[in-house]
């Protein structure tokens, strides 16, 4: 087949370009009265960390009162740092998101404990959440050493997941966390199920230094709308897989283009490490590919307010996360 040539820029001389006319109506000052320090009001930095799978991003989503991160029973789930912000008339809480602490085992895992480690001397506070329905391990040691030795601010700890803690097993368990780094304050709680939320939000406001608001009271996030699109596409695929095909999973959108009648159109590839997981994430007729497209589109078309149009492809890069250039390409440092 002969190959197409690209058709030339069309050519402009000088003389046809007519002088800019400054045709924009005067543009409203933008209302910046939120930046005002109110007498009393109290905001500050909340690093959440954890071992993986804690419910540190469940717990953030809890206080945001919307979705800002995405969950998912893998570990490593969350690769950046993610603020939620969580804003009234009377303070403003900024909690960080981070990566799993854990021994890593590859680049990308490396760029990830980095993260997390890096929201520790910044933050006016520390939630350390742990997952009270087991007993503390090997990785719950390593964190409580790297608190001890980096943070200096308030550490909360807070115990998890008690929904699924036996109730003879709660002294016991509490005891063997709070021996591993005493903290400022702890709390049980629940974030699936919201249990004893506002107990620990009393006990982060009371140790929530005096300052000024840093966000707009509206923004939930500091994610674009298309970074995001690309974490929940993510998450669904997490959670339609198993076994070793999640960890290698990117995704990156490629186009987002609004369309008539408030129609949104989002292209994304699904990066994957091998031959095989591509198979495997595509499915039997490409099924599994529709129901992760499918999801991750109802979900968008909730979290965004407008219809999409979701077209999904799924692309091999070997050992990804061991290459430094391609994780740049692919979770890129905000
Ligand atoms: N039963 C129970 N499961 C939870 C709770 N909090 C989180 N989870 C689950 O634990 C898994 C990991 O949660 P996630 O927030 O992604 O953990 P992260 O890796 O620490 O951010 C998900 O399947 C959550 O639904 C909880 O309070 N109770
Ligand atoms: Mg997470």
């Amino acid at each position: 087949m002969p190959v197409k040539k690209k058709q030339p820029a069309a050519e402009v001389s000088d003389a046809a370009i007519e002088p800019e006319v400054e045709t924009v109506a005067a543009i409203e000052p933008a209302d910046l009265s939120w930046i005002e320090p109110k007498p009393g009001f109290k905001s500050g930095y909340a690093a959440v960390v954890g071992k993986p799978n804690a419910g540190k991003s469940t717990l953030i989503n809890l206080f945001v009162g919307r979705k800002v991160t995405i969950v998912s029973p893998r570990p490593q789930t969350t690769r950046r740092r993610i603020l939620g912000v969580m804003s009234t008339p009377d303070y403003q809480i900024v909690f960080v998101d981070t990566p799993g602490l854990h021994a890593p085992k590859h680049k990308l895992g490396q760029q990830m404990v980095d993260y997390a480690m890096h929201a520790l001397p910044d933050a006016d506070l520390v939630l350390w959440v742990c997952d009270a329905s087991h007993t503390p391990g090997s990785e719950d040691r390593y964190i409580a050493d790297a608190l001890q030795r980096e943070v200096k601010a308030p550490v909360i700890l807070v115990l998890n997941k008690m929904d699924e803690l036996p109730p003879e097993k709660v002294v016991p368990n509490t005891e063997a966390y709070l021996a591993l780094l005493p903290p400022d304050a702890w709390m049980m709680v629940s974030a699936t199920r919201g249990h004893n939320k506002e107990k620990l939000l009393d006990l982060i406001l009371e140790r929530l230094p005096e300052g000024p608001p840093y966000f707009p009271p509206d923004q939930l996030s500091n994610m674009s709308d298309r970074l995001f699109a690309a974490e929940v596409i993510r998450e669904k695929a997490l959670l339609n897989t198993y076994e070793e095909v999640p960890h290698g999973i990117a995704v990156v959108v490629e186009q987002w283009e609004d369309r008539p009648r408030n129609m949104l159109y989002i292209a994304a590839t699904i990066y994957v490490e091998r031959e095989t997981h591509k198979s495997i994430l595509i499915g039997d007729k490409g099924q599994k590919l529709k129901t992760i497209g499918q999801k991750a589109r109802q979900e968008l078309e909730f979290l965004l307010g407008r219809r999409l149009y979701l077209e999904l492809w799924v692309k091999v890069r070997e050992r990804w996360r061991d290459n430094p250039m391609m994780i740049r390409q692919l979770e890129p440092i905000e």
